[in-house]
Formats: structure tokens, sequence, C-alpha cells
């Protein structure tokens, strides 16, 4: 039996989330996100990345992002998880209309233990994890020996977004 204050999650499997937010005090939002996933039933916040104002990629223009990636051990299922992620972007006002668009919050649920899975609502890990450096730089700095099931070592993927590395700053 575990001791009654150990952390609910402890030694349960480990999730990697990205975050990002260009409108409306991004910084004060990521921020908030991070602390909101310790607040997650079954879920621990183990590390947070530094905060990263990042080049817009996709939708041109709009204002520069800030990233970051947080490391969660959670007994969420990884569709219970992204659930709660969905709640979290709509409670810090997330409205969807046009695909990628500015928004208040993104929470992308990256890798779950070693799940990979493909359905409508889900594909683990992210598709497009490896190919954005404003994922890849912040997941590197909290896991740098991680393995991206079925694409191999994460560090392999960084000098495939070099060119991109100019529009990625820790703050
Ligand atoms: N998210 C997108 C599209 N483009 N660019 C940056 N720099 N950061 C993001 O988080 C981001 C993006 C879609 O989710
Ligand atoms: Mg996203
Ligand atoms: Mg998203």
């Amino acid at each position: 039996m575990p001791p009654p204050d150990a952390a609910p999650a402890s030694g349960a499997p480990l999730a990697y989330i990205a975050l990002g937010a260009n409108l409306d005090q991004p910084c004060a939002r990521v921020k908030a996100a991070i602390a909101a996933l310790d607040e997650l039933p079954q879920t621990c916040l183990l590390r947070a990345s530094s905060l990263y104002r990042t080049a817009p990629v996709g939708l041109l223009p709009q204002p520069d992002f800030i990233n970051a990636v947080a490391q969660v051990a959670t007994r969420l299922s990884p569709q219970a998880l992204l659930l709660a992620l969905r709640a979290q972007e709509a409670a810090q006002g997330r409205t969807r209309g046009i695909p990628n668009a500015p928004r208040t919050l993104d929470l992308d649920l990256l890798l779950h233990a070693d799940v990979t899975m493909r359905t409508p609502a889900l594909i683990l890990p992210h598709p497009r994890l490896h190919l954005r450096a404003f994922v890849l730089v912040p997941l590197y700095e909290i896991a740098p020996d991680l393995r991206i099931p079925g694409r191999g070592a994460l560090a392999a993927w960084l000098p495939a977004v070099y060119t991109q590395m100019p529009g990625v700053s820790r703050i």
C-alpha cells in the first residue's frame, strides 16, 4: 500500500501535452493551464518546460505564440485526458472556427505512454509532433531521451526542424 499522502498518480503512465496560446495574455494562460494539469483527477504534473515565444506556423498573419510542453503521470485513459484538456481549453475561452486560427489556448495530447492509436477524435503519437520546432524544442528540454513510438528517438528529429529554430526563443 502506498502511504496515504502519496501522489495519486505516482508510478502511473507518463503523458506529454503541448500548450500553445496567442491571444489575450498568452503567457498567463499557458502558466494557468500548466497549473490546471496538476488539478486533474488521477494526474500529477511532473515537469513543465520553459515558455517559448514562437513564430506562427501555418495560417498567416497571426500573432506569435507562447508554447510549452508538460509531462504528467496519469491514470486517465487517453480519451479521458483528451476530454479534460478540451474542458480546460473551453474554460480559457477557446472557440473553434477556422483551423489554425489564433487561439486563447490549445492543448494537444502528444504522447500517452507508448500508446499508438488512430480514431477520428485522437491520433497518438500526435501526427505532427516530430515536424514542429515549437513542440520538439520544449519537449526535448524536459525529456531529451524520449522515444516516439513508431518514429524513434526524439533527438533525431531536431535537425529536421533546424530551419524553424530562428522562430523559437526561450523566454
Ligand atoms: N499551433 C498551430 C498552428 N501553428 N504555430 C506556433 N508557433 N505555435 C502553435 O502552437 C501553433 C502554430 C495549430 O495548433
Ligand atoms: Mg495544436
Ligand atoms: Mg489542438
